[in-house]
């Protein structure tokens, strides 16, 4: 017998594993007993690992390829047999990648606020770009960046650690590896997305001075108010329905978190004949509700009256009209 077989696997999941079939034909004389059959690495696994074949027949044996890490490997298999020749070899060839989480820059299996410090080390490293699974935030980690953690500090997987990469890290917060699911958007919205935004510009604040720090952060600001909405500053906007009849809405923007806001209505003479108070109020926009009616449960007659917006370091009045 001489066998010299060579085995192709393409790239295969870490954890996950690929099968290929091979015949060994006994072309000789007497009966074939493969004694043994092993491979030089446990990642490949032949089954039978022994057996006998009759004179003129084959026997298929299966080749499992099971990657532990993200490498190319070549694996040697040896069939040990009672012809001449043995052991004769089968060579494996095959490459090993990984599904990582996009954000997950610290491979804990989790994307949270520390992942942010690896795109502060790595900032402006290139690589190669990230082979990914279209439409999703799942995506393959590459091989061939000097450091895997640059690699997956490149959370968007366009070849470049940027200040965009954060913005993977936020709309993937909380995500854990490998669920089975390919979720395809952000589930980061409102005041939930923006307290995510605090916490990882609070870490981009302990990042030293420069480049990367001042980036970041930009980036961060600007989600947070420009993609979020949160407002920029204190906001009190023009009620609506305005005149209103039965209900008006009065909207107002909270820049941060307020233990308390005050919108107060008064009547043209000044009285205060209405207050709206809200506790611990998160940052984004809330609205009040009047519907004409005073504190004591009065119905207002028509006219002019005006609501007040009152903070700390902030206020401002606007009109309103009633028409009963
Ligand atoms: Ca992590
Ligand atoms: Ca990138």
């Amino acid at each position: 017998m001489s066998v010299s077989m060579s085995v192709e696997f393409d790239t295969v999941l870490v954890g996950m594993d690929d099968i290929r079939e091979i015949a060994i034909w006994n072309s000789g004389t007497s009966e074939l007993i493969l004694s043994s059959i092993v491979p030089s690495d446990d990642i490949i696994v032949v089954t039978p690992q022994a057996d006998t074949i009759d004179v003129g027949k084959q026997k298929s044996f299966e080749v499992r390829f099971l990657p532990d890490s993200i490498d190319v490997v070549d694996v040697i298999v040896l069939l040990h047999h009672n012809a001449p020749g043995s052991p004769d070899t089968i060579t494996v060839h095959g490459s090993a990648t990984k599904v990582v989480r996009p954000g997950d820059t610290n491979a804990d299996d989790i994307v949270g606020v520390s992942d942010i410090v690896n795109i502060g080390l790595c900032y402006g490293e290139i690589g190669p770009v990230r082979a990914g699974i279209p439409d999703s935030l799942e995506q393959l980690l590459p091989i061939g960046w000097d450091q895997e953690i640059c690699a997956r500090a490149d959370c968007d997987g366009d070849r470049t650690v940027s200040a965009n990469d954060v913005i993977v890290i936020v709309e993937n917060f909380g995500r854990e590896l490998w669920t089975g699911i390919f979720p395809k958007k952000s589930h980061v919205q409102g005041s939930s997305g923006s307290s995510i935004v605090n916490q990882l510009i609070e870490a981009t604040k302990k990042m030293p001075e420069g480049r990367a720090r001042t980036e970041i952060l930009a980036k961060l600001v600007y989600y947070k108010h420009e993609v979020l909405g949160i407002p920029r500053e204190w906001s009190l906007l023009q009620n609506y329905p305005n005149p209103f009849n039965a209900e008006t809405i009065i909207k107002y923007g909270v820049p941060e978190g307020a233990n308390q806001v005050t919108v107060s209505i008064y009547d043209v003479l000044g009285r205060r004949i209405r207050v709206f108070e809200e506790l611990d109020v998160e940052e984004g926009w809330h609205e009040f509700r009047w519907d004409g009616i005073g504190d004591q449960g009065t119905r207002m007659a028509s006219g002019v009256f005006f609501y007040r917006l009152e903070v700390p370091l902030y206020s401002t009045v606007k009109k309103i009209t009633y028409l009963k």
